[in-house]
């Protein structure tokens, strides 16, 4: 038996049968300074309220793995220092031991899936780093994509990797990615890239009908759903080229790997950008619940 806790507020969803929203952890714990990881975390618990949905923020909190935060679980996760930044390879180690972790993508999509919830709102998934050739690093978030039916609704991957590189890997793994109302892939902070989005949909139902076929024709896995920030809280991609050039020549100097890197990168760029860069994941983070509630609601009325 997985020690499993579910909030008050997902239970009844869960019981009522009504949508429910995933939502990750590691963005609060490592993809934010605190105050604002709380805030937000609490805003985009409530955009998913307010678009109709029941939100389900992941966590595993000594060694129980919580589908759900109550209001003060979240504060304090939000305060913890040196919890555990958990993926596919370490989540059942930690409820194991006992210990508190945060879930990354890869993780709250096996978590979600547990408990039987389908859609997941997220800032930006982990994938290729640049450099990999090299160093390998690759974010397991990718092959959770590949086998857990789960779908992420993300504004692309983090502009920080190898984009080309990231979504060439999602296209070996027969993953989905879909461009929401435009031809060309968002990259996290700016609406738009150089890439050609493999799949666009413009509405909720058509992304929740695609998840459910997929579902019925016996095809593992979940579906990116790459929804761009909104216009008023983009960073153009060319002022955040040398920004992030900057960063990654910072980590590179401090010999900064694994899962430090992403958490390492987030952090210089939030002080390059004097914070602009965090304004902008907030905003991209809350449009993202929004769709990925209507995605739910729409799972909800389509039937299987
Ligand atoms: N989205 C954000 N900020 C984040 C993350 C997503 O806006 O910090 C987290 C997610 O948990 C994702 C992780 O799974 O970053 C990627 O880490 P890595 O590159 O080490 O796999």
């Amino acid at each position: 038996m997985i020690p499993m806790s579910y909030s008050a507020e997902v239970q009844t969803a869960l019981d009522a049968g009504t949508a429910i929203v995933a939502l990750e952890s590691t963005i609060i714990t490592h993809g934010m300074p605190y105050p604002q990881n709380v805030d937000t975390a609490r805003l985009v618990e409530q955009d998913v309220r307010d678009a109709g949905a029941t939100p389900a923020t992941i966590a595993v909190i000594d060694g129980t793995l919580h589908i759900g935060l109550e209001e003060d679980e979240l504060s304090a996760l939000g305060q913890a220092t040196h919890v555990a930044k958990l993926s596919r390879a370490d989540i059942a180690a930690c409820i194991a031991i006992g210990g508190t972790g945060a879930t990354t993508v890869a993780a709250t999509m096996i978590a979600a899936h547990l408990a039987g919830i389908r859609v997941f709102a997220t800032g930006g998934i982990g994938g290729v780093h640049r450099g990999a050739e090299l160093s390998f690093d690759i974010s397991a978030d990718l092959h959770e994509l590949a086998q857990t039916p789960v779908t992420v609704v993300a504004a692309g991957a983090k502009a920080i990797l190898d984009l080309h590189k990231t979504y060439e890997v999602l296209e070996t793994l027969g993953v989905p990615v879909i461009a929401v109302g435009q031809d060309s892939l968002p990259a996290f902070w700016s609406r738009t890239s150089d890439m050609a989005a493999p799949l666009r949909m413009d509405t909720a139902r058509d992304i929740a009908t695609a998840q459910i076929v997929r579902h019925v024709m016996g095809l593992p896995g979940g579906q990116l759903v790459c929804n761009p920030i909104p216009e008023a809280d983009e960073i153009p991609a060319e002022d955040l080229a040398p920004v992030i050039a900057q960063a990654l020549a910072d980590a590179e100097a401090q010999g900064i790997a694994a899962k430090a890197v992403t958490p390492f990168l987030l952090d210089r760029i939030y002080e390059l950008t004097e914070g602009r860069s965090l304004t902008a994941n907030i905003a991209l983070v809350r449009n993202n619940a929004r769709l990925a509630a209507a995605i739910a609601r729409e799972m909800i009325q389509t039937a299987d």
